[in-house]
């Protein structure tokens, strides 16, 4: 009997590294990447657990410190991890959350895991991808203690290291990231912990989360919000102009799942729908969001037509029109959600919608009866967009009509490639007539179309799409690029698979450049998301020596090259000023050859901090827009370029 036991052990023992090696010799299969990214996931994994310790109700704060040696601490006031022998492993359940993988879901028996971070590995993940790792837990008046150490071999047993007080509970775990792992970078950003932890608290609310740097002095926030997601869609509101005082908001429970909605309009025409489940986003939406914005046409319609709001035979509002300016929340739990789509970031539960719809309408019903102010200022919002849609429905179609005659105007300006396969044909919007005749001289005629941009583009951030299409660049713009818009917009219909925006490198460059890519944002999103949109960067420097002449993009790179010329070389250095000083040749070379030119995808990854970005910057407040132009930078880093 004892042998059998002993025999146990050993083979669960060597399971258990077997499993650890198995994560440190893939560990993209189990947080995404060995990026930041995937770097900053491990404390997702450790801060989740402390999260769902919150969620089953027995935890009020939980902390993160960044240490000088960019370690992580995260702390909770939970119960503290069970420190007794777990029956599946024969070790205490401490040593068995931090060594056998996927612990936290097989082991947990009874309670779900309700958070979870994309992958939801847990705790033993970030174990097998660390150089040591130590857990506190304070339990039963005692601070039990263990290290494991070179991907999560246990240094010793768990043990006792000191006593505290009876009521003193919880789990305290300092880990430090494997170098040879992330081999990019193990430095920690702190906005990125930031957002993300305010946004935990903002979904848990009454639950406080506190951030240190002790990489800096007096660096730390602290959040926590009584009224949850209200607070967020106050706060993503701010400055966005409201059109309304309150916030509405809806939560219920049915079958184990609840239900919290929160909404307010703001002047602006977009929307803005967030939607979480279990804390994680769910950026494809899912059957959440379709109860939720089924409800929300259905509620508003009958009260706009049992109110007198839809007149004659008007049309009644659809998801779009009572959509424009809505900033919502949507955060549902469920104990079994299941995932689809193509980045598994879709709620498929079908019961869910019926659910999300019956408990935000009955909520939405009765502030729309109390509130007779604030549900006229909402509807008669609902019900401008619906007539602008109309209209933007009959400029489309004049559109259309008039491009018939507009045609020979139309490829006047548009240089067109020979090329019909759009996969190997791409097309570059340039900045002004003399570039762009550069750019028709310099280019490669059978894949490369030149669309010079002569006029100014609409800032559509400050209008509809009705509006939007009676300007003519943007027009001529839809009318290249081949897929419609609005309602119409097929990206199948795409007639190139890069779109290039090759602008000068100052100022009006840049306002060109966010003009476009607001453009693109608002009304062409697909196009960016599935990565069809580029910036294309001539060089800002030129170097002459001899016979020589280096273009370089940067400083950076003036300053290489320098170091590769032998020090007696007498040589000119000139900053360029525009595209419109290179000759085709020049451009060619420099900007548009495939084989030597540099091009930075725009891509989005994160769409809240982009929608605050561009309704910040090409809003209605003039100044953040300015500083933002001078300082441009930010706008790269932020927007991922
Ligand atoms: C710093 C990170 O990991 N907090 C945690 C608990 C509490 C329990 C628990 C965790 C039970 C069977 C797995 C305590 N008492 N913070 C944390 N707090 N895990 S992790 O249980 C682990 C499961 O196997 C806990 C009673 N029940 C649960």
């Amino acid at each position: 009997m004892a042998e059998l036991k002993e025999k146990k052990y050993d083979s669960s023992a060597i399971q258990v590294l077997e499993g650890l090696e198995a994560v440190r010799k893939r560990p993209g299969m189990y947080i995404g990447s060995t990026s930041s990214r995937g770097l900053h996931h491990l404390v997702w994994e450790i801060v989740d657990n402390a999260i769902d310790e919150a969620l089953a109700g027995y935890c009020s704060h939980i902390e993160v410190i960044i240490g000088k040696e960019n370690t992580i601490t995260v702390k909770d006031d939970g119960r503290g991890i069970p420190v007794d022998i777990h029956p599946k492993t024969g070790k205490s359940t401490v040593e068995t959350v931090y060594t056998v993988l996927h612990a936290g879901g097989k082991f947990g028996g009874g309670g779900y895991k309700v958070s979870g971070g994309l992958h939801g590995v847990g705790a033993s993940v970030v174990n097998a991808l660390s150089k040591w790792l130590e857990v506190k837990v304070y339990k039963n008046g005692k601070v039990y203690y263990q290290k494991y150490s070179n991907g999560g071999h246990p240094e010793g047993e768990l043990e006792v290291i000191d006593e505290c007080s009876m009521d003193r509970t919880g789990t305290s775990v300092r880990f430090k990231p494997d170098d040879t792992i992330f081999e990019e970078t193990t430095i920690f950003d702190y906005d990125v912990l930031r957002t993300r932890l305010r946004e935990l608290a903002f979904l848990n609310k009454g639950l406080r989360i506190s951030l240190y740097d002790d990489r800096e002095e007096d660096k730390k926030d602290s959040f926590h919000y009584e009224g949850g997601i209200k607070e967020y869609v106050e706060m993503l509101n701010k400055n966005k102009n409201p059109i309304h005082n309150t916030i509405i908001y809806g939560t219920g429970e049915e079958k184990d799942i609840s239900v919290e909605v929160a909404l307010q309009y703001n002047e602006s025409y977009n929307s803005s729908i967030y939607s979480f489940v279990n804390n994680i986003t769910t950026p494809e939406g899912g059957t959440h969001e379709d109860g939720v914005r089924r409800a929300l046409t259905r509620i508003l319609n009958k009260y706009a037509s049992n109110n007198g709001f839809i007149k004659g035979n008007e049309a009644s509002l659809n998801g779009d029109d009572v959509r424009e300016g809505l900033t919502m929340i949507i955060s549902i739990k469920h104990p079994n959600p299941q995932f689809e789509g193509q980045t598994k970031t879709k709620l498929g539960n079908s019961e869910v919608r019926g659910i999300s719809d019956r408990i935000f309408s009955s909520s939405f019903d009765r502030f729309l009866m109390e509130n007779p102010d604030e549900a006229k200022i909402i509807v008669e919002k609902a019900m401008t967009a619906s007539r602008a849609r109309v209209a933007a429905k009959k400029a489309r179609e004049l559109t259309r009509r008039k491009g018939d005659l507009d045609i020979t105007n139309f490829y006047g300006k548009l240089s067109d490639c020979k090329s019909k396969d759009a996969s190997e044909s791409e097309i570059f919007l340039v900045e002004g007539d003399s570039a762009g005749g550069s750019a028709i001289k310099g280019r490669n005629s059978m894949t490369q179309a030149i669309l010079p941009l002569r006029g100014k583009i609409l800032n559509v951030e400050k209008a509809r799409l009705d509006r939007a299409l009676s300007n003519e660049e943007i027009r001529t713009i839809i009318t290249a690029f081949g897929t419609g818009i609005g309602e119409e917009f097929d990206l199948s219909k795409l007639r190139y698979d890069k779109i290039i925006i090759m602008t000068d490198a100052d100022v009006d460059g840049s306002h060109i450049r966010v003009l476009l890519l607001t453009l693109f944002y608002r009304f062409f999103r697909p196009l960016v998301e599935a990565g069809h949109v580029y910036a294309a960067q001539p060089p800002l420097f030129v170097i002459k020596h001899g016979k020589n002449i280096k273009y370089v993009l940067n400083e950076e790179e003036r300053d290489e090259y320098l170091k590769t010329l032998s020090p007696n070389t007498k040589y000119d250095i000139m900053r360029m000023k525009g595209l419109g000083e290179m000759d085709a040749e020049e451009l060619n070379e420099t900007t548009m050859d495939i084989e030597k030119r540099v091009l930075r995808q725009i891509t989005v990854d994160d769409t809240m901090l982009a929608d605050e970005i561009f309704s910040n910057l090409m809003g209605e407040e003039v100044e953040p827009r300015r500083t933002f132009i001078e300082e441009n930078a930010v706008f790269a880093e932020n927007l991922d370029i």
